[in-house]
């Protein structure tokens, strides 16, 4: 029993919750919004800088100095950090962060009367880092894919086929177009497990959650996988560091932030994971065959599962749980909440707007459909960003709300066949869960209940059980979770039986229309 702090380091923000397992409650949740803080320092919109050509970056500078902000607010704020006994965190996936040989040292040595910014500009060699969003890698995809003997042989050997978005094709970018940089690169850590190495005031390790994201790791021995790493890069294996179990604390905090924050010296990190393995167990899936959504900056379907389903078509993704025990399936859609935003922009609406055009509009839209590729697609795979709107009208603002709605609720159902799960409730998480209206059109869609939680950040609530199940590992997960997963009574979102009906038949007309309009 104790307080806990959870960390997640996302696309758009970085967000700390902390609970109390005695009270078994939320008890204080503050992010720091990227744009808002830095915009103007480091030049980022929407957390990213986005290069052309697919390529999209952040700032591990900026993340370093969002973490400072960010427990200067919650300290201001009057939470007792001292009181916390152990720190987890998650990160968005896949993004890679490259270090040069003074990091582990700089990062040992932290003085608290100068901030993470002051004392670490130096220690990378690469000063941006690719993210999720990055689409760029096509070609080393497929470079990959041959060098362990094909596709089929990179699923067997890592749980998935190779994605533009995930470590490995980055890294075999970097070492292609900066071969003395990559060169020059210690160490290379993920998102998560750069923002653990800052609070550990070491390097540690990316855990199993995340490391199976990187077309890296051997999914069942969660180790990396030496063929697949031969494949990426050379010397690859000397710029990692072994894979850290999700549940092992890394050590204490740095003296850093208990002098700076009066966190106490016997504080635990544990490895941070990946942003939506911590959904995972932020919304309480610990047992196979539950399924939850996402709708954050990206939109993920994803299911708790007792051995790794590997999708062959390259819809979807599987990664270890961090629970040590099971696996997670997921479908990953980039058109999340940009795209909802670029429609609500489109039309001068803001969210109460945007909800009142769903309002306004029937279920199936008087058949207006929409293909909302504001930006490249992940699945189906779309290279390029082109909308497609097929009996709609581009001057019809309601039409278009519901159209891309529609659009996002339906591909769900389309990409989440693979998982060969019977959906029968999902729980929601993710900014855009706190949209009614939206989830309407999901329970409809898919016929099912649709359960909402206290917070919108599972990601964060999951890293900080986390916390707690590695500070009392003889917990069960059932245990550590059950006070904090339960939905908000009253809450829930039933299927309509007439829009439910409605759905039914545009499922078969929007995948005929997402056919013709792309290679899948
Ligand atoms: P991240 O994936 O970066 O953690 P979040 O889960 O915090 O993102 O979601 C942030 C997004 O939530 C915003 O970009 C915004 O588009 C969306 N959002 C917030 N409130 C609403 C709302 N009422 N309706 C629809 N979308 C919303
Ligand atoms: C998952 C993915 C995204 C990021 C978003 O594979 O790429 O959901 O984790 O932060």
């Amino acid at each position: 029993m104790g307080k806990y702090l959870g960390i997640d380091a996302s696309t758009q923000s970085i967000s700390g919750l902390l609970i109390d397992t005695e009270a078994g409650a939320i008890i204080a949740e503050e992010s720091i919004n990227f744009d808002a803080h830095f915009h103007d320092s480091y030049g980022v919109e929407n957390g990213v800088f986005t290069m052309g050509g697919g390529t999209v970056h952040s700032a591990p500078l900026m993340w370093a100095e969002a973490l400072d902000l960010l427990l200067q607010t919650l300290s201001a704020q009057g939470c007792d950090l001292g009181q916390i006994q152990a720190i987890a965190g998650s990160g968005q996936q896949h993004g890679t962060v490259y270090l040069n040989d003074t990091a582990a040292s700089a990062l040992g040595n932290l003085s608290a009367d100068k901030s993470l910014k002051d004392q670490l500009a130096g220690i990378f060699s690469r000063e941006t880092a690719p993210i999720w969003m990055d689409t760029s890698t096509a070609a080393q995809c497929a470079e990959i894919e041959a060098g362990v003997g094909g596709r089929d042989a990179l699923l067997e050997l890592t749980g998935n086929t190779a994605f533009e978005r995930f470590s490995g094709p980055q890294i075999r970018k970097f070492h292609q177009t900066e071969p003395t940089n990559y060169t020059n690169t210690s160490y290379i850590g993920l998102v998560s497990s750069y923002v653990a190495s800052l609070l550990a005031g070491k390097l540690v390790g990316v855990d199993p959650g995340d490391g199976s994201g990187t077309n890296m790791m051997d999914i069942a021995a969660r180790t990396w996988n030496q063929q697949a790493l031969d494949a990426t890069a050379p010397g690859l294996e000397d710029k990692l560091l072994p894979i850290a179990p999700s549940g092992q604390s890394v050590g204490a905090i740095s003296p850093y932030y208990v002098a700076r924050y009066g966190f106490s010296t016997e504080c635990l990190v544990l490895p941070f994971s990946g942003d939506n393995p911590c959904s995972l167990i932020g919304l309480g899936l610990v047992t196979p065959g539950q399924v939850a959504l996402s709708l954050g900056t990206s939109d993920t379907l994803f299911a708790c599962m007792d051995q790794p389903r590997t999708s062959k078509e390259g819809e979807g993704a599987v990664f270890a749980s961090p629970d040590g025990q099971h696996y997670m399936a997921l479908t990953c859609y980039l058109n999340g909440s940009l795209a909802r935003e670029a429609v609500r922009n489109e039309y001068g609406l803001d969210w109460d707007g945007f909800t009142a055009a769903l309002q306004a509009t029937p279920p199936g839209n008087d058949g207006g459909l929409m293909l909302p590729y504001f930006a490249p697609e992940i699945v189906p795979n779309v290279p390029e960003a082109h909308v497609v709107r097929h009996h709609l009208d581009a001057a019809d603002a309601q039409a278009n709300v519901r159209a891309i709605i529609e659009a996002q609720a339906l591909s769900s159902a389309i990409h989440a066949r693979w998982m060969g799960v019977d959906i029968t409730s999902i729980y929601v998480t993710g900014g855009a869960s706190a949209n009614a209206e939206i989830l309407r059109v999901y329970a409809n869609v898919h016929n099912c209940p649709i359960h909402r939680f206290e917070t919108t950040n599972s990601a964060a609530l999951g890293a900080a059980l986390r916390a707690a199940h590695g500070h009392n590992p003889a917990d069960s997960w059932q245990e550590t979770v059950g006070p904090f997963t339960q939905p908000v009574p009253g809450s829930t979102i039933e299927p309509d039986g007439e829009a439910v009906a409605a759905y039914r038949n545009l499922v078969g007309t929007y995948e005929t229309l997402e056919q013709t309009h792309t290679n899948n």
